[in-house]
């Protein structure tokens, strides 16, 4: 049986790790978290993602799946751990640059278990020759020559927070191997557990390609939020505007939003950014716009706060429909829902502000001081101002609820939708 240790047990790390040992492979997870270690040995999982309570439970009771703190010998390695941005030369325009302090750990700590014939893939998402950076730390920490000794490949994951288990298995993935040996090595591994294709390319494409894709997105959203407020301004209905433009055969407008949360697509452009800052200018531009768009619409309800107070002189209930990163997941990381609902919280003397988060736990919260609704009907029902944030499809129940008198400022497009189906 082929042993496979796994680097960072997070929400990439421990749906591979879980993946990994459904297929057959003897897994062992390494984190420098203590208690994440705990709990996942105890059949907890510490993050939150669609069935894996179960998933993991049943391969922790299967023997397949061990995590620890120390690192396991292994004749595969996967480095699933954080990049996030720094910005290192404030002075700099705001540049974020790359953090790469987790993948160079990781590779001092495989290399001290580091054998002959071993293969190492890095699946964090990284800057354009990072992976080269990496494997010559594995070489140095280990005495061993790479491609000769050992092996090493950047497969980016690109799984989508709430589908993970059905995109890692389905998902065609793109192999950038340090040498041929690598990329075949990792075809192989790979083609264990997936059913999507295996593309082998040279390292430094299969680094950039998961920064194109996540750059794209980013873009389009930013592209999407201009479009928007640009319609806004003349009355135009900007998710009706979208749809149409969207009915030609080669326009796809993703959707406005209010913002972009998670902690990829708000992150990964700045690592192109950063490395080629003169041919970036756009995906700077869509970046900005995007991180513009929580503070715009706060302003917009202090305005509509003052309005509503001129006119009734009474201070505003406002609900705020959603607080998670996107709809139906219940992931609140840089959740820019959160982050608006946070502020406008804070400004007890302009307005009074209550929440209803369908998807998120009643203990986690009570931890966040916000007043709360438990039901959709009630929280409308207390509300002057509904401001709907999130489209979870929950909220399209709103359609059975009295909205006549309330004023909706709505940033995600649901009702354009509600009354449309
Ligand atoms: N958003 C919009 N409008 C849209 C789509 C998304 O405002 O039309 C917002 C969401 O509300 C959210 C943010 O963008 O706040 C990001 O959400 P997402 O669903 O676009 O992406 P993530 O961050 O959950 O996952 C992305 C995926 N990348 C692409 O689709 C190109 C996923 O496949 C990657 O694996 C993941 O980043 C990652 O880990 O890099």
């Amino acid at each position: 049986m082929e042993r496979v240790t796994i680097v960072g047990l997070g929400y990439i790390g421990l749906p591979t790790a879980i993946v990994c040992a459904q297929s057959g492979y003897k897994v062992s997870g390494f984190d420098i978290d203590q208690d994440k270690v705990k709990k996942i040995n105890a059949g907890i999982s510490p993050i939150l993602e669609t069935g894996i309570d179960k998933k993991l439970k049943n391969i922790i009771n299967s023997g397949n799946l061990k995590a620890s703190n120390k690192i396991k010998q292994a004749n595969i390695f996967i480095v699933a751990v954080p990049t996030p941005f720094i910005i290192k030369n404030k002075t700099n325009n705001n540049i974020k640059e790359i953090d790469l302090s987790y993948v160079f750990s990781a590779a001092k700590n495989i290399a001290k278990v580091l054998e002959k014939n071993n293969l190492v893939i890095l699946e964090s998402t990284v800057s354009v020759g990072a992976t080269e950076k990496f494997a010559e730390i594995l070489e140095k920490n280990s005495g061993l020559k790479i491609t000769k000794d050992f092996f090493v490949a950047h497969c980016p994951e690109r799984v989508l927070p709430g589908k993970i288990f059905e995109e890692l298995i389905n998902n065609n993935r793109v192999i950038g191997g340090l040498c041929a040996n690598a990329s075949q090595l990792a075809k192989k591994f790979y083609s264990q557990f997936v059913k999507g294709q295996l593309f082998v390319t040279e390292v430094k494409t299969a680094e950039m390609v998961k920064l194109a894709e996540n750059s794209y997105r980013d873009v389009n959203i930013a592209f999407a939020n201009q479009i928007a407020a640009m319609a806004k301004s003349v009355g135009i209905d900007p998710f009706k505007l979208i749809e149409l433009a969207n009915m030609h055969p080669r326009v796809n407008i993703l959707s406005p939003g209010c913002g972009v949360g998670g902690h990829c697509i708000a992150v990964d452009p700045w690592f192109l950014v950063s490395s080629f800052p003169k041919d970036s200018l756009l995906l700077k531009a869509a970046r900005n716009i995007n991180d513009n768009k929580p503070e715009k619409i706060i302003k917009n309800i202090f305005k509509l706060s003052q309005t509503f107070y001129k006119k009734n002189k009474t201070i505003p209930k406002i609900i705020s429909l959603g607080l998670t990163f996107k709809p139906d997941v219940d992931d609140m990381r840089e959740s820019p829902a959160l982050k608006i609902s946070k502020k406008l919280n804070s400004q007890k003397n302009k307005l009074t502000l209550a929440i209803f988060e369908p998807n998120i736990s009643n203990n986690i919260l009570d931890n966040l001081d916000f007043k709360k609704f438990n039901n959709l009907k009630e929280a409308i029902n207390w509300s002057d101002i509904i401001l709907i944030l999130v489209p979870h499809s929950i909220f399209f129940e709103l359609k059975n609820i009295n909205l006549k008198d309330k004023i909706i400022v709505d940033e995600c497009g649901l009702v354009y939708r509600m009354y449309k189906n």
